[in-house]
Parts: C-alpha cells; structure tokens; sequence
C-alpha cells in the first residue's frame, strides 16, 4: 500500500531525483473490516475466489494509464506518478505470489519485510519504460491470477504472518491483497 493523498492544481514534472514520497505506516488491515474511505472498496465482503477474476479485469484497467501522456508526471511532489504507481502494482504481484507460495509450501509462515519506498528508489520506477511496465504487469499478473486459481477449497484456510504479526489466512490475504490495485487506480485518478 502506497497512498499519499495531497494534490496540487498544477503538475510538476518529474525531476531526476524525485522526493521521497509520504511514508505509509498504515496497518491497513482495517480494510478488512470495514469500507475503504478512499477508494469506496470493502475487502471484506471480496469471495476471496473473485480474486484471480479481479486481478485479470483490474490489470487490463491499468493498461490505460500506463498509456497516459502524463504518465510520469507526479500530481504533487510527494505523490507517485501513474507511472510509478503501475511499477508498484506489479512489484505487490510479484511480492504477493511469492507469500502465497509460501503459504501453500510452509506451516504459519513470516513473510520477509519489504520496504515498498526503498524499493521505488531501488529499482528507479520514476525511470522506467511504460511500455515495458505494462508487459511485465501482464506477466505478474497472470502468474499470480493463476496461482489463485489453484487454491483449493480445504487450502483457503492456511496461515502466514507479516512481519508486524499481523496474521492472514489464504483467504483474508487475498481480499487484502485486491484492495490494492484497486485503491492505486483511486490514486492516479482513473475515472470509471
Ligand atoms: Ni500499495
Ligand atoms: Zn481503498
């Protein structure tokens, strides 16, 4: 979860060395709950079986935005571009199939920390190629629609933990895990 909220009238162009973008020290587990007062999303209510379906249709969604003039332009300086968004998007994928393999593979296992802000810096989002983005969004996306697709009905209930100890079952993670694209849709703007 990525969600810097400020918004500036005039957008300013991205710099080659943009600024740190607002820290998100949000739990965000409470999306499970109750509905997201930002996107209008209720995770909770998600058939965590819809969310290799919601994947698919939301990832095509994100195609249009990669594809937008103003892909690169952050709308506040502390604010991801869309650009930076869809690399975002496909790195949770990526991040997101590799804790469901090893919910499927491990007894209650703890995911390893991921650093969602040092990996932007890392891996220079702000630099990359929309196009190139988009193909590699496809790709996890569709690793990770399938990998949902076989889950079968007695592994829905399997444990992991983040880092904070936070625990999820296959099935809670997977209505967690859809917020998110969701939600960053929500962040760049997308008009439905
Ligand atoms: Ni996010
Ligand atoms: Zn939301």
């Amino acid at each position: 979860m990525m969600c810097a909220m400020s918004e500036a009238e005039n957008p300013i162009p991205v710099g080659p060395v943009p600024d740190d973008p607002v820290p998100d020290d949000k739990d965000w587990t409470w999306v499970l709950d109750t509905t997201c007062p930002e996107c209008g999303f209720v995770a909770g209510e998600v058939n965590p079986t819809d969310v290799a379906g919601m994947l698919r249709e939301n990832t095509t969604r994100w195609f249009a935005q990669l594809s937008r003039p103003d892909v690169g332009v952050r709308p506040s300086p502390q604010t991801w571009s869309p650009l930076e968004y869809g690399c975002h998007v496909r790195d949770v994928h990526v991040l997101y199939l590799e804790r469901l393999d090893m919910m499927l593979t491990q007894d209650g296992p703890s995911y390893p920390n991921w650093d969602q802000d040092e990996t932007a810096k890392a891996k220079r989002y702000h630099e990359a190629d929309p196009a190139t983005v988009a193909v590699e969004l496809q790709a996890a996306s569709d690793a990770l629609a399938a990998r949902f697709e076989q889950v079968t009905a007695e592994k829905w209930s399997r444990t992991g933990y983040r880092c904070d100890g936070a625990e999820f079952t296959i099935a809670t993670f997977a209505q967690y895990f859809i917020h998110d694209p969701v939600h960053h849709l929500h962040d760049v703007g997308e008009r439905g």
